[in-house]
């Protein structure tokens, strides 16, 4: 898998030489290309911003630039036959959930284009999307496939898109096969198969006693039925107390992810 990000800030990134994702591109399961935005850019100031038509606060971030950089860093390299996908974070974006991370792992190239500032031109999303859909009704099946994601990770408003970005990363990478050590541990994950969208109970390791207080007996009962049943009964009262956003009931009650592709 390989992933694209383009930045004013590429020292955000320096973190992923760390950890299971550093491993991850030494052992060649993951590729990750570090592009600055400025790179782009053709006057003395290297200028990347301007001020909002209709005006309001603050500046935003020209498209010209991120043009140039986009065309070169997504379509410019061969893309491979899963097709790639330009990943825009923004908070006005659709929540970016598990299955979104499951996709981009099973797409073979990502980019990632971080703004700054009010955030970036929207033609800049408009035009690519137009292009990713010139691209879906193409003759050969194993031509440039692209789709465009605008994307949120969290209800509260970030300075720009790095974090989210770095987050996004390390969702996916943490999916490739051989990156966790236990390949099963993903399909256990808060919001995975195992726990069907819900999130994961209490789990405990020893002592058996710390400070008063004690692991369940059912834990220690070696009954594995019963095991299996509290812990799905915890995932379940745990996910009504703290997201019962996640509890869709009846079909239609799903808020669905209105106007956008699903990376
Ligand atoms: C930004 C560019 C975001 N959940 C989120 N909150 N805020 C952002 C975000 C993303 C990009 C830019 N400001 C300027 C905020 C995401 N994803």
């Amino acid at each position: 898998m390989r992933i694209d990000v383009v930045t004013i800030f590429p020292s955000y990134f320096t973190p992923l030489g760390e950890s299971l994702i550093g491993r991850a591109i030494t052992e060649g399961r993951l590729a990750v290309g570090i592009h600055d935005l400025r790179q782009w850019t053709d006057d003395p100031h290297r200028t990347v911003d301007d001020a909002p038509y209709g005006g309001g606060p603050g500046m935003l971030m020209t498209p010209v630039p991120w043009g140039r950089a986009l065309d070169e860093t997504l379509l410019l390299r061969p893309p491979p036959a899963a097709g790639s996908v330009l990943v825009i974070p923004t908070p006005s974006g659709r929540r970016f959930t598990q299955g979104d991370a499951e996709n981009l792992v099973s797409t073979g190239h990502v980019v990632i284009a971080c703004g700054r500032y009010e955030g970036i031109d929207a033609r800049v999303a408009e035009h690519y999307r137009a292009r990713a859909e010139a691209t879906a009704g193409a003759e050969h099946p194993e031509a440039a496939r692209l789709r465009v994601a605008e994307v949120s990770l969290c209800d509260a408003v970030l300075a720009g898109g790095e974090v989210a970005a770095l987050a996004i990363i390390e969702a996916a990478a943490r999916l490739l096969p051989g990156v966790l050590g236990n390949a099963d541990s993903p399909r256990e994950d808060s919001f995975g198969p195992v726990w069907d969208g819900l999130v994961e109970g209490p789990s405990y390791t020893r002592p058996e006693q710390w400070r008063g207080l004690t692991v369940p007996a059912v834990l220690r009962s070696g009954d594995h039925g019963a095991i299996t049943r509290w812990r799905r009964a915890q995932a379940q009262a745990r996910t009504r107390i703290m997201r019962p956003d996640l509890l869709r009931t009846a079909p239609g009650d799903d808020p669905g992810e209105p106007g956008a592709q699903a990376p």
